[in-house]
């Protein structure tokens, strides 16, 4: 019996050994050691035996038993260790390797000029306003003393949406509605930043364009405060060395009216190319409110006065960033955006 005992441990360690899979060593397992397998069935035969014989059967009994665990325990490490490898190998990363690169937007110029002037005014305590770009023929033109006929419209010839409402041509409505909600109460002292809309189409003038217009109001407001705001903002805008000249103009809803000139950034005034051999740069356009336009909003020209200024954010842009055609800044085209 002991001889039999020895052969199936033999039998049994050669087919661990050669065992493929964890699945093959289990079906070994039940075969020799499973409650009818061939190790167990020969145990059974120990109760014929004398009682000499019996403690030595029962000796290599055991010994047979603890090998052949020892070998399936074992191979089922070995097999469990080699599939772990197999599949870390399989999804190692390889650090090396360059990472995936993200590609970066930029704030489009007019917006990038947008936030700068936001950011002058605001530290100059004014406050950003915005309002609708659809609107009443009377905010927008009405109200800003450019009565149905006026002549100066025609500067403006515009998108109407129906006889009365249009997409406004500048943002000046924005400051007629906020004098109107204010009720007369001083001070006023607004940036109105914004899309506009105009009739017009060539190299510096787009039908869809962009403007940020201001108004202070208060009582003995005078030129020399809109002059002084004047400079700080083309200091600030177009460096600390820059000065300002006023020449008169007219807008319907200023009187005084005056053009704002800077002395040249390219040339510090002794002329060049950009400033056209003049020294100096026309940037915005400025006034002291009209009585008419501050009465027809709720405020009594008698005790309080006003200021206002629009300046076109696409020629700010193109002339900060030396660009010759407005139609750049519509295209979309990124080899000219990725610049920015
Ligand atoms: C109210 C009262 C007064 C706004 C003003 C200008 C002068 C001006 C131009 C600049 C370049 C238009 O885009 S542009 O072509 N604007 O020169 N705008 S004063 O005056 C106002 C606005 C609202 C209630």
């Amino acid at each position: 019996m002991i001889n039999k005992l020895n052969e199936l441990e033999k039998e049994a360690l050669a087919k661990i050994a050669a065992a493929e899979s964890i699945n093959e060593i289990n079906d070994i397992r039940i075969y020799y050691l499973g409650k009818k397998g061939e190790i167990t069935n020969i145990s059974k035969g120990m109760a014929s035996l004398s009682s000499e014989e019996k403690p030595l059967f029962g000796q290599a009994l055991n010994q047979a038993k603890v090998a052949i665990e020892e070998a399936i325990n074992a191979a089922i490490t070995n097999m469990e260790a080699q599939a772990l490898a197999a599949k870390l190998a399989a999804d190692s990363i390889d650090v090396t390797l360059p990472g995936k690169s993200f590609a970066y937007g930029s704030k489009h110029p007019i917006t990038r000029v947008i936030d700068e002037i936001k950011e002058i005014f605001m530290s100059m305590g004014y406050e950003v306003v915005e309002g609708p770009q659809i609107e009443t023929d009377y905010y927008n033109f009405e109200a800003l003393n450019l009565p149905k006929e006026h002549p100066a419209r025609d500067m403006q010839d515009s998108f109407y949406i129906t006889p009365e409402t249009l997409l406004r041509t500048h943002t000046s409505p924005v400051q007629a509605r906020t004098m109107e909600q204010k009720k007369g109460a001083v001070p006023v002292k607004v940036i109105c930043p914004g899309t506009v809309y105009r009739r017009d189409d060539d190299a510096t003038h787009s039908p869809e364009f962009h403007q940020a217009e201001g108004l202070v109001i208060d009582e003995n407001i005078t030129m020399a405060d809109l002059k002084g705001m004047l400079l700080t903002f083309a200091r600030q805008m177009f460096g600390a060395d820059r000065e300002i000249r006023l020449r008169p103009s007219y807008f319907p809803f200023t009187e005084p009216s005056a053009e704002v000139d800077i002395s040249c950034f390219v040339c510090g005034g002794k002329g060049c190319k950009l400033c056209k051999d003049t020294g100096w740069i026309e940037i915005l356009g400025s006034g002291m409110v009209h009585p008419r336009v501050l009465e027809m909003s709720g405020y009594d020209p008698e005790k309080v006065r006003g200021f206002a200024f629009g300046i076109g954010i696409e020629r700010i842009a193109m002339l900060k960033y030396g660009i010759n055609d407005i139609r750049a800044l519509f295209e979309n085209d990124e080899r000219f955006l990725k610049q920015f």
